[in-house]
């Protein structure tokens, strides 16, 4: 599975050969003093890696991936298996042993049972019409449609890069945004330990000032990673959080700095607003950034996760999306109105709690871990 495979541009990295998770994450002092007594603390979690080597090995395909293995793409087809499985039996039922004449009648229930997985009407339109154009006339089995459903739906798929966007000098700046409980803590943890394991230095910032558990769920995953993080106190101004841990990761000569932030619906103004203020603060610190404004959406939310996608590619300036608890999924057609409807590249996949399920996103693996028998 080519999740971390790498890109030949330069100012595109991507990541792979992800680094083990640490056995013990005990070792960082997630113990330490509560966060009220200052305005912001610093907490040096350990040496940062120095060994990682972020050299590039080219471009592999999803079958050198599986013939090699295939952790991620058994891990993705896992979490997607939810939805294929709805799928592959909704579209099971659509064929006797014989075969079956693709005519209106097949496509239109075809396409009564696609809408199921939340693809939305235009993907599902989309893929019938392509069956239609390919296999009309002709009596199919099942193969042989699931096999030009996965081609046409990877080249909906496809984008131009989903590779995250790193600033010419460091410190590349990624801001986290997204409603609560989408999963954005959660995988800033997987992402920093990702860009660790490559050998990158990680300042995170707790900008969820609003809740203690935010700070402390942060602060956790930074001990496991062995990176540095910077907290504010409870209610601080999450703009100054973020401020600092730029300043941080500056001072330290860090690569990259992820900022956590509280959740907030796309309907909130004021705190729509507390994230442009974010962006400029960071903004004023190191030139260009953010360099990434990540939209966490969570799989399960289907539908729902579109309209939050437009309401925050609007007002944050998104600039590309985190696809999390796809494993927790059956809507994980969602993907295709979410590429078609916005312009902004889907850049990694949640694929489970575990400190290594993130995946890079991969239009060929996706379509095929979605529709492979
Ligand atoms: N199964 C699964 N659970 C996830 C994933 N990402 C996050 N979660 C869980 O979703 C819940 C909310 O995640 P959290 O990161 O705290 O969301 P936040 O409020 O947006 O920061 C937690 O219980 C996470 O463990 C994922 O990719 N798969
Ligand atoms: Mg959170």
């Amino acid at each position: 599975m080519a999740f971390w495979r790498s890109k030949k541009k330069s100012d595109q990295e991507s990541l792979e050969d992800p680094r083990q998770a640490p056995a013990n994450d005990t070792s960082h002092p997630t113990d330490a003093p509560p966060t009220d007594a200052g305005p912001v603390r610093d907490q040096a979690a350990g040496p940062a890696s120095a060994a990682g080597s972020t050299e590039q090995t080219g471009p592999r395909g999803a079958e050198a991936d599986r013939s090699a293995g295939g952790g991620l793409f058994a891990k993705m087809r896992g979490a997607l298996s939810k939805t294929r499985q709805t799928l592959n039996t909704d579209i099971r039922d659509l064929f006797k042993a014989e075969g079956r004449l693709v005519d209106d009648e097949f496509l239109d229930e075809l396409f009564a049972r696609l809408i199921r997985t939340d693809m939305g009407v235009s993907s599902a339109e989309a893929i019938r019409d392509d069956v239609g154009t390919r296999l009309r006339a002709r009596v199919v089995h099942m193969d042989e449609v699931l096999e030009t459903i996965t081609q046409q739906t990877k080249t909906m798929l496809t984008q131009e890069s989903s590779g995250l966007q790193f600033a010419e000098q460091p410190p590349t700046v990624i801001l986290v945004v997204g409603v609560n409980g989408s999963g954005k803590t959660t995988s800033i943890g997987k992402l920093a330990n990702h860009l660790h394991g490559t050998g990158r230095r990680v300042v995170l910032g707790a900008g969820d000032t609003f809740r203690a558990a935010a700070v402390e769920q942060l602060t956790i995953w930074a001990g496991r990673i062995g990176c540095d993080i910077v907290t504010g106190k409870p209610e601080a101004d999450p703009a100054s959080v973020a401020y600092q841990t730029v300043e941080k990761a500056v001072d330290s000569g860090a690569d990259v700095a992820i900022i956590d932030t509280a959740g907030r619906l796309q309907t909130q103004t004021n705190l729509m607003q507390q994230l442009e203020k974010i962006r400029r603060v960071v903004g004023k610190k190191v030139d260009g950034a953010p360099h990434e404004v990540l939209l966490v959406l969570d799989a399960t939310a289907g539908q729902n996760a579109i309209s939050q996608a437009r309401g925050f590619s609007e007002a944050a300036g998104c600039t590309g999306i985190v696809l999390a608890k796809l494993d927790g999924s059956a809507k994980g057609g969602v993907i295709l109105p979410i590429r078609e409807q916005f312009q902004l590249p889907v850049k990694f996949v949640g694929l489970g709690e575990g400190i290594d399920d993130l995946a890079e996103f991969d239009a060929a693996a996706f379509a095929k871990a979605l529709f492979e028998v």
